[in-house]
């Protein structure tokens, strides 16, 4: 179904649960079918030869792709605004097919300071031992930046909000400062999914998605994606996918993703709402000491974050008075909220990163990164306000 009746562009819900299928291509049926297949049948002996050798389009194997994927990605394109895209097993796979693909032995590459706690891993552990040299910064201060680029800056790498500490990056401005040493961008856009914030309008290269989390939407699946310029794309389906990870999404998951769009945009402004409500909730309270929301008037970067997000996204992390201590006490009073890592769910969750989610990090690392002993996460769900607000009330009471 043309999702393009006239020459005005269709608005992002439209095209979240539209774009690329057209229902009169598979007997009409309203959704999409799922292709459960893992491999297929070639016309002829010469016709499999002619795709072997990229001659010929269609479909090989499993592993590269699959028609209910092969969707999924046409509209995940769509929605970041990039050329093509890749969808793979989980963000973790995504993320590492990408740089497996990308980098090589003497190649270095400039992070934020605050990263998902495998992400880092993965750069200063994983990639060091195969000699990528990952150098950290803090982006939110673009000289910082500009500062650790050298000529042999391949890859310059954030996520924003940050998971968990929220700190919002000048999107525009990293990618202006990369171009000049010819790096390329990737920006993990997980916290604020495609509905709120678009990095490649602001000039990055390459975005990246744990679809685990807003994109699938019901915490029932494990997937990622990358977004960003054919040419990049094909090379990580064809190498990093193909024979580095072998990281492949399941039918049925790209359905489940593919489902979840439908209802991005509405679940992120409800998301969104309920988090901006009970980060000024939390800010009032005599028993924390900070709250960090990018929606907030107290936030650092509130005009970075009005610049190119529509909205704060469903996540905000804080700290208690009596920290470490008085956190755990808060936790394990929560009656409605769930204790568990994980985020983007229906379901209000909460998590300490310093134990669970940032383990990875050396103490003396988390300190340096700004990821407190002491601060908690929360993951607001879709459940009525007022109840996640009761439930944290009673749980801040009961751990004084
Ligand atoms: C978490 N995060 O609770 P998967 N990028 C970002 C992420 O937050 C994550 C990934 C990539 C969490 C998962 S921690 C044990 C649970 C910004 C995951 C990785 O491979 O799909 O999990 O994505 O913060």
């Amino acid at each position: 179904m043309s999702t393009d009746r006239s020459n005005r562009k269709s608005g992002f819900a439209t095209r979240a649960i539209h774009h690329g299928y057209d229902p009169m291509t598979a007997h009409g049926a309203l959704t999409a079918p799922v292709y459960m297949t893992s491999t297929y049948a070639f016309e002829s002996a010469e016709a499999g030869g002619a795709m072997f050798r990229g001659e010929k389009p269609g479909y090989i194997y499993g592993r590269t792709r699959n028609p209910t994927q092969a969707l999924l990605e046409d509209r995940m394109a769509e929605l970041e605004g990039g050329e093509a895209a890749l969808a793979l097993a989980s963000g973790m796979g995504a993320i590492s097919a990408l740089l497996w693909t990308l980098l090589e032995a003497g190649d270095e590459v400039v992070v934020d300071h605050t990263l998902y706690g495998n992400t880092y891993y993965l750069f200063t552990k994983g990639l060091a031992k195969f000699g990528v040299r990952a150098t950290s910064v803090d982006m939110t201060d673009p000289a910082a930046l500009e500062r650790a680029l050298t000529p042999r800056t391949k890859l310059v790498y954030l996520e924003t909000p940050a998971n968990p500490s929220l700190r919002v990056i000048d999107l525009a401005a990293v990618a202006a400062r990369a171009r000049r040493v010819g790096a390329k961008t990737v920006v993990d856009n997980t916290f604020a999914s495609p509905a709120l914030q678009r990095p490649i309008e602001h000039g990055i290269d390459l975005v990246v998605h744990s679809m685990t989390k807003f994109l699938g939407g019901h915490g029932d699946l494990l997937a990622g994606a990358l977004i960003g310029p054919k040419t990049v794309v094909d090379q990580v389906r064809g190498h990093g996918l193909r024979y580095l990870t072998g990281a492949t999404i399941a039918p049925l998951t790209a359905f489940l993703v593919l489902r979840g769009l439908k209802t991005l945009e509405l679940r992120m402004e409800r998301h969104s709402a309920s988090a901006l409500a009970i980060a000024r909730y939390l800010e009032t309270h005599r028993r924390v000491t900070w709250v960090a929301y990018p929606w907030l008037d107290s936030c650092a970067q509130k005009d970075v974050a009005r610049r190119q997000m529509s909205a704060g996204g469903g996540l905000l992390s804080f700290e208690l008075d009596g920290g470490l201590a008085a956190g755990m006490r808060f936790m394990n009073a929560l009656k409605l909220i769930t204790r568990a890592v994980s985020l983007g769910d229906a379901e209000t969750l909460v998590q300490h990163p310093a134990s669970m989610t940032h383990a990875q990090y050396a103490p003396e690392e988390r300190a340096k990164h700004g990821i407190a002993d002491g601060l908690i996460r929360l993951s607001i769900g879709l459940e009525t306000a007022a109840d996640i607000e009761a439930d944290l009330d009673q749980a801040l009471d009961a751990s004084a």
